[in-house]
Parts: structure tokens; sequence; C-alpha cells
């Protein structure tokens, strides 16, 4: 190099500029030092604005103006060397500074701070709106549980309401059938009877005046005109004679009391009062029943009744459909049977009667029923005289099951009055009557016709009908017959 005059003005300035760009230099490798403590790459790249911003903020460190050069005619023909950057030094990587985080540190931790921030209030939030949600979900659910449990409830109540009310019709219907069941009492039963020759005889009682041979005559009439039959009603009469002669009956009230018990002497047949009337069931199996009676009298409505009754007591029946001559017999016995659960032998229509009930009392025979009730007929289709007919009847079933029928029950329309007193004689002269089923008594005012029966024929009246269901069928009662006519 060759000394120059002015190269000492010329160094200083130089100087300046080199010291300068080292102070720039010096300051350069401070940040990346920096940057490298913050884990940045070592080679991450550091934006101008970010190190001219850190320089700007560096207090007694202001970058050297440049100075104004001179003109060009001036200047030194002589390059003057720019001064090379020295490389940086890479800064110790294990000894990081410790130097006191940045303003722009501090700025970029707030601002993440506030990121965190943020994202955290953003969570909460969506956090809160997750939990209200899920709360108004299970409100929603806990609502419509309740709703279905009210519903439940509801409808509960309600099957419970009309299974109460089902249960009460059905009270009431069991109540109004058990009533309509029960039938009447035999006094209701007995109405017409009692409004008949009943009525007229309170008349003579009634009234207070002296007994005496108008009175007797008066008596006399109304007896024979009212069914009892003439030789009954004559025998009633003449024992009152008797005692009103004997001066034992003056008053009507003793006539009354008189007569009554005559008839309840009648009616009884000696039996002791409350002893049953009913058809015992013997001990042979089966107990064998033949129903007779003629046409139209109630047999058919009697075997189904006492199906019923028997079956009630517990008593395996099986019936008999002996009645041929009516198409329609054996067909209202079946309704009977399936109403009381009772098997039936049935012929084909025109059937011989005899061979219908030699079938049924066999087949009770196999079966071991208790009781075989035989419908037979009441009129016939051949000329043969129905009472040989039921002789025949009553042979065969003998041959099916020696020893039976065990009874032959008389069926008697008491709305035939003395006729029927004469059916049951000729019906016993045939078959030998056990026992007498006296129907329609409620229909009729004739029921004075028990009286007549049991005196001229000496067969206990076992049953009395006075409706047409199957209670309406009663055992008969002396006592109760008695006191329903004179009550
Ligand atoms: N009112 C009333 N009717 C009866 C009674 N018994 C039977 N009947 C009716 O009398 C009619 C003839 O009876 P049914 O049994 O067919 O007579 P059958 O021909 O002898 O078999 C039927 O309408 C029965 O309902 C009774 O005690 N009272
Ligand atoms: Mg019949």
């Amino acid at each position: 190099m060759h000394p120059i005059p002015f190269a000492l003005a010329t160094s200083e300035i130089v100087g300046a500029a080199v010291v300068a760009a080292l102070v720039a230099l010096f300051v350069l490798a401070g940040l990346r030092m920096f940057r490298k403590r913050g884990a940045a790459p070592v080679d991450a790249p550091v934006s101008q604005g970010e190190i001219e911003r850190e320089l700007e903020r560096e207090a007694g460190v202001a970058p050297a103006a440049p100075q104004p050069l001179p003109p060009a005619a001036q200047r030194p023909s002589i390059p003057v060397p720019a001064p090379r950057p020295e490389p940086v030094p890479a800064p110790p990587v294990q000894a990081p500074a410790p130097a006191a985080p940045s303003p722009a540190q501090v700025r970029q931790e707030a601002e993440a701070a506030a990121e965190a921030a943020a994202l955290e209030a953003r969570k909460k939030e969506e956090y809160r709106q997750k939990k209200e949600a899920e709360r108004l979900e299970k409100e929603q659910r806990r609502l419509e549980r309740e709703e279905a449990a009210r519903a439940t409830r509801e409808e509960e109540a309600r099957k419970a309401r009309e299974a109460e009310e089902a249960r009460l019709r059905e009270e009431e219907e069991k109540r109004r059938r058990a009533e309509a069941e029960a039938g009447r009492t035999l006094a209701a039963g007995l109405e017409k009877t009692r409004g008949g020759f009943m009525a007229r005889l309170q008349g003579i009682f009634g009234g207070g005046r002296q007994v005496d041979e108008s009175t007797l005559a008066e008596m006399e009439e109304i007896l024979f005109t009212a069914d009892i039959g003439v030789k009954t009603a004559t025998k009633l009469l003449e024992s009152a004679r008797e005692k009103v002669k004997k001066r034992e009956l003056d008053d009507p009230a003793k006539l009354k009391a008189a007569l009554r018990q005559e008839i309840a002497r009648i009616v009884s047949l000696g039996t002791p009062a409350g002893a049953s009337r009913e058809l015992a069931i013997g001990a042979a199996r089966p107990w064998v029943v033949m129903v007779v009676g003629v046409n139209g009298s109630g047999k058919t409505t009697t075997v189904g009744k006492l199906a019923a009754k028997l079956g009630q007591a517990g008593h395996r029946v099986l019936l008999g459909a002996g009645d041929t001559f009516r198409a329609a017999a054996g067909e209202q016995l079946e309704v009977w049977a399936e109403r009381v659960g009772a098997p039936v032998v049935r012929g084909k229509d025109g059937a011989d009667p005899a061979s219908v009930c030699f079938e049924a009392v066999k087949r009770g025979v196999e079966e071991k029923s208790d009781v075989v009730l035989l419908d037979t007929a009441g009129r016939l289709h051949t000329k043969a005289p129905l009472m040989e007919e039921l002789k025949k009847v009553k042979r065969v079933i003998d041959k099916a099951f020696p020893g039976a029928p065990h009874d032959v029950l008389l069926v008697l329309d008491a709305t035939n009055g003395q006729n029927a007193i004469a059916q049951a004689r000729q019906f016993h002269e045939a078959l030998g009557v056990t026992g007498i089923a006296l129907t329609k008594l409620d229909g009729t005012a004739k029921g004075g016709v028990v009286i007549g029966i049991s005196d001229e024929l000496g067969i206990p009246v076992r049953y009395v009908g006075i409706g047409e269901k199957v209670a309406d069928l009663r055992p008969f009662d002396p006592a109760e017959f008695v006191d329903a006519l004179f009550e």
C-alpha cells in the first residue's frame, strides 16, 4: 500500500464504517445465539424486520449514519476494500445465554397465552354448551319418562276402572241371572191358584160370621170346582161337617185351620215334615229314571232341569232321547244336555223308542254314569197304545240293566186339572209310577190337583214346575205348599 496524503482522513472514515459493521455483526451473532436458545434450528431464518426491530430497541447502540462521500473526483482512485463480513461463529450449543426474554418473546408469549386462554375459553364454552345440551337432553328424557309413566298410570287406572266396571256388570248380570235362576217362590208360582179357589175359601173364613150349614154348602161348591177331584173334595167336606156337628168349629178361623190341617195331612202322605221328596239316587249305578207323561206335559223340560240339578249335586248324568215321535224332542234334549254338560244318546227320528232307551242304559252302564234319565214319547206314530209301548220300553230297560228303571217319574201338566189325576191313574197302573213332577203350576188356578193326586193315588209329588228355568223345578215341600195356599 502506498502512503497517500489524505489517507488519514479517509482511513478515519473507513475505520468508523468498519466499527459500525463490526457492531452490526456482533448484534447479529447475539441474536442468532438467542434464537438457538429458544430451540430454534440453528439456521432458522431471522427476518430483517425482526432484526431491525431488535436493533431499534437496543438502547444506546444506534446504527452509524453513513457519511456523505466526497465528490467522485476527490475520491482516491485506489479502491478501498469493502469490509468483508466475517463469518458468524456458531454459538455454543451447550451454553445458551441466560438472556432475559425479549419484548418480542414476551409479546409472542403473551399472544400464545392469549391464544391459549382463548382456546381454553372456547373449550370451556364448548364444554359448557355440551353440558347444557346434555342437561337439556336429560331434562327432555326425564320429561318423556315422566310423561310415559303418567300415561302408564293413566292407562292402568283406566284398565282398573274398566275391569271394575266389567266386574260390577258381571256381578249385576250374575245377580240378575241368579234371581232369574232362583225362580220365584212357590207362593208366586201358585199365584193363580191362590187367586182362584183359595181366594174364594178365604172369603168364607173372613168376615167373622158364624159357621153353619150355609157355610159348608158354600165350601162344598168351591171345593168341587177346585180341580181337587170329587173324591178328595167330598172327603174334606165330610171331615169339616163332622167337626161342625161336634160344635168344634163354630168360628170361621177354626174352620180354616181344620181344612188346612186336613190338606196338610193328605199331601204329606204320612212322611215326616221336612223330609225330602226329591228323587233319591240309590246305590245302583247307573240309577235309571224313566220319565213318562203325555205329549206336552213337560217331560223333556223336566229331564233337562233334573239333569242340571243332579249335575249340580255332583252326579254324572247321561240322557236318553227316548221320544222318537217328535223330531224336535231330541234336539230340545240336546240343547239341555249341552247346557248342563251331559252326554245324550239319540236314535234316528222315528226309531224304536225302546231301542234308544236300551242303548242309553247300556252306555250308562259302560260309562259308569251315576244317573241315566230317559225321556220317552207321550204319543206314538204307530197305532199301538202308548201304555203298551211304554211297558215294552220298561221291559227292555230291565234287559239292558236288570233292576232298571229304578224310578218311573210321571210328568203331569197341572193345567189339565182333574184330567191329570185320571192320567196319573192310567200311568201308574201300567208302569208303577214312583213319583210325580207336576208342571206348569204357574200357569193355572188348578193347583188343588196336588191334593187330589196325593189323596187318590198316594204317589208322592216330588217336584212342582212353576216356570221354565232350572230353578223353577222345585222339590215339593208339603208344608211349604200348604203355607203358600193358605197365607
Ligand atoms: N210355565 C211353565 N212351562 C213349562 C213348565 N214345564 C214345561 N213347560 C213348557 O211346556 C212346554 C212343553 O214341554 P216339553 O218338555 O216339551 O213337554 P214334553 O212333550 O212332555 O216333552 C214347553 O214349552 C215347556 O217350556 C213349567 O213348569 N212351567
Ligand atoms: Mg218331549
